[in-house]
């Protein structure tokens, strides 16, 4: 990555925005009809530049989400950067914020923004200045947990197939998990790439939840996601080390070092990198970059990011590590009208982005419609 010139930073606004989703996404932490977004515009004497924050509404998938991280934001982490120069480089932002604590989604917003005014400034596209090797990547899709039951799964999972999806990720949880996964495998057959994600929502300890992960172990899953707890790295190695199916972490992963950490202890044989979990792009290319010296595949996670914070996750996993297929799904799979030109998928791919910067930014005409509040800060 070339080093790109800083630019002055005039102001940052934090937006809201509230875009309905087009069918509720059920996980075994609960049940999402809209998503309310959080933007970071950073405004310089070239034009704005975006990031999206990826929390939740609520703290169900780490301490992370929307008010907190809106919150730390406005009084804490874009006072302090702005106090030491306005005057900035992407790579400015995770030093001058190391002496905060955690809040990974808020500081990648910002970064993420600063990157993509820097891009913009230089004409360069994020995926060029990321080093990515492809024009399009092949989306995959995440499905819930159905109120409907195997039944409504395996349409689902079939209308995605229709649609062109080249993997199906299916979360698991409690009371939904190896029978619906099972009946998956005899309708679809061998050939479908299906994977599990359950989001930590099994005890290593206890035999049910043993018994019933060694019975997805038998259905030739691409991978299981997140068994257990992120802090339980050796629970992971330990069951891993029975498993024939690879463990892929999601939560547990929070830089490049937890990364390492996880690798050498064999609690995974893949990784998920999401941007906004991780602290943001830069430390995405990191984790990318440890990981192909291994030979250890990445992938790229989403967490139901309008087009700005999908863009983003378009070209990181455009990258040459980026060997499996992300949740890296179309627009219209949750918005009846995305907040950006939308994604679209063509043949299984999704086009990456080769304007500057991100290559998407709001349509008015939206921004206006999903438009909840906003913040500016001198
Ligand atoms: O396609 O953007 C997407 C969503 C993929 O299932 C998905 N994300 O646990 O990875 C996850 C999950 C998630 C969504 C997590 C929202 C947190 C918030």
């Amino acid at each position: 990555m070339n080093r790109l010139p800083a630019v002055d930073v005039a102001a940052i606004e934090l937006v809201r925005v509230r875009l309905p989703l087009v069918t509720p996404f059920r996980t075994s932490f609960g049940v999402q009809t809209e998503r309310d977004a959080l933007l970071v515009r950073v405004l310089a004497e070239d034009g704005p530049g975006w990031g999206e924050c990826v929390t939740p509404a609520t703290p169900v998938y780490t301490e992370e989400y929307t008010d907190g991280a809106a919150h730390v934001l406005e009084h804490v982490l874009v006072p302090v950067l702005l106090r030491a120069g306005r005057r900035l480089h992407a790579e400015d932002v995770a030093p001058r914020l190391r002496g905060l604590k955690g809040h990974r989604m808020a500081k990648a917003a910002l970064e993420g923004a600063i990157l993509d005014v820097q891009l913009r400034a230089a004409g360069r596209s994020l995926a060029t200045h990321l080093g990515a090797t492809r024009d399009r990547v092949p989306a995959g899709v995440s499905v819930g947990i159905p109120d409907g039951g195997i039944p409504e799964l395996l349409e689902l999972v079939a209308g995605h197939l229709d649609d062109g999806y080249v993997r199906i990720k299916a979360k698991v949880a409690r009371g939904h998990d190896a029978q619906p996964m099972q009946a998956l495998r005899a309708r679809f057959g061998a050939a479908l790439r299906l994977q599990v994600d359950a989001n930590a929502g099994y005890d290593p300890d206890a035999p049910e939840d043993v018994a019933t992960l060694d019975a997805l172990d038998e259905l030739e899953l691409v991978q299981i996601e997140q068994p257990f707890a992120p802090d339980r790295l050796l629970d992971h190695a330990r069951h891993a080390a029975r498993w024939r199916t690879p463990v892929c972490l999601d939560e547990s992963i929070l830089d490049v070092a937890r990364a390492v950490e996880a690798l050498e202890l064999q609690a995974c044989r893949i990784v998920n990198v999401k941007p906004g979990r991780v602290g943001g792009p830069l430390e995405s290319v990191r984790i990318h970059d440890a990981c192909r010296d291994r030979g250890v595949p990445v992938w790229c996670g989403g967490m139901l990011e309008t087009g700005i914070g999908r863009a983003l996750n378009v070209a990181v996993a455009a990258m040459p590590g980026f060997t499996l297929p992300g949740d890296t799904s179309a627009s219209g799979r949750y918005f009846a009208e995305d907040l950006t030109e939308p994604f679209v998928l063509r043949d299984g791919h999704l086009a990456v982005p080769d304007g500057p910067g991100i290559g998407r930014e709001p349509r008015a005409e939206m921004l206006r419609t999903a438009w909840r509040r906003q913040v500016r800060l001198p």
